[in-house]
């Protein structure tokens, strides 16, 4: 049947890098092309500190990065605690293209990335430093209690949570069917030095087969880790069910894994079909998401498991 191009992003904020992407789609670039220029645009953004350049620190106050891309013949390149490149998912793009491998991490990637021309930097500014020195006081980390100490106003955003600026989930379909995906993140605020969560872990963060369709997400990665979500996601459209319901039965199978233990926490799923037709669905309150297509731009608010 038919297909209908368009580009979704996790969070409403991301319109600007969807129309970026949707630009490079209706120049006739490639799906890979489209969401790597999109992706780029959250990475450049001082103001999203959960991407790129401008992220929260870990807890030793270094901005590590992880990014990944895929498209749907099962192509994939991906870069993790990558430190001091402002765009990591054009290196996970190159891994894929001129490595023999899927995944870099580390020093690794750095020497790789620094082989092909990237040139090192300063990723922490002024405004993610004080977040960092504010987080010292208390230098507490437990994603369970960031819902709390919201409420309470202790903290002004939340790591990982439903803030202002999150995660980048990007993936694109264009009008042949050929689709692909990118995520990139700074990850879970003030993480543990060498932390890695989900979104630069194929299956994790991102998952693409062109047979059936794509999903992304934002969230807490040690919880999307455990369940491979998007992977899941794919399996259960698959299946037969609609992106929203997969997105969906996949928040419900990591409810029924670990009970009251992701209760206060948000994990935030978008999937696409390889027909255009789009879902979401999220452990909590408040995940958003953006679709661009002909129509133009849209934002929504994904239904949840919990208020
Ligand atoms: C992670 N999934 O590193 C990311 C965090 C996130 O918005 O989504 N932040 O676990």
């Amino acid at each position: 049947g038919a297909v209908t191009p368009l580009v979704i992003s996790t969070w409403e904020q991301n319109v600007r890098a969807n129309a970026a992407a949707w630009e490079v789609l209706s120049r006739s670039g490639t799906v890979l092309d489209a969401v790597e220029a999109g992706v780029q645009v959250a990475e450049n953004d001082p103001k999203d500190q959960s991407v790129g350049y401008g992220g929260l620190p870990d807890r030793d106050g270094k901005v590590t990065l992880d990014a990944c891309i895929m498209d749907g013949a099962g192509n994939c390149g991906s870069v993790m605690f990558l430190e001091g490149i402002r765009n990591p998912i054009k290196v996970a793009r190159l891994v894929m293209e001129k490595s023999p491998h899927v995944q870099l991490v580390g020093a690794g990637a750095l020497q790789f990335a620094l082989a092909n021309g990237f040139t090192q930097e300063n990723l922490l500014t002024a405004e993610a430093e004080k977040e960092w020195q504010k987080w010292l006081r208390k230098s507490e980390y437990d994603p369970m209690t960031i819902p709390k100490l919201l409420e309470s106003k202790q903290l002004d955003r939340s790591p990982g949570q439903a803030g202002n600026h999150d995660t980048i989930g990007m993936i694109a379909l264009d009008r042949k069917g050929n689709i692909g995906g990118a995520c990139s993140t700074s990850g879970m605020a003030f993480k543990m030095r060498g932390r890695v969560g989900d979104s630069p872990i194929i299956g994790g963060g991102l998952y693409v087969d062109s047979e059936v369709g794509a999903a992304t997400c934002s969230g807490v990665g040690e919880e999307i880790v455990r369940i491979c979500g998007t992977h899941t996601i794919v399996e259960y459209m698959r299946q037969g069910y609609s992106p929203e319901d997969a997105c969906r039965k996949t928040i419900e199978r990591l409810v029924r894994k670990r009970g009251d233990k992701v209760k206060g926490l948000q994990v935030g799923f978008i999937a696409v079909d390889r027909q255009g037709r789009y879902g979401a669905f999220a452990l909590r309150k408040g995940f958003t998401y953006a679709v661009h297509s002909a129509k133009g731009s849209r934002t929504f608010k994904a239904k949840s498991l919990y208020a």
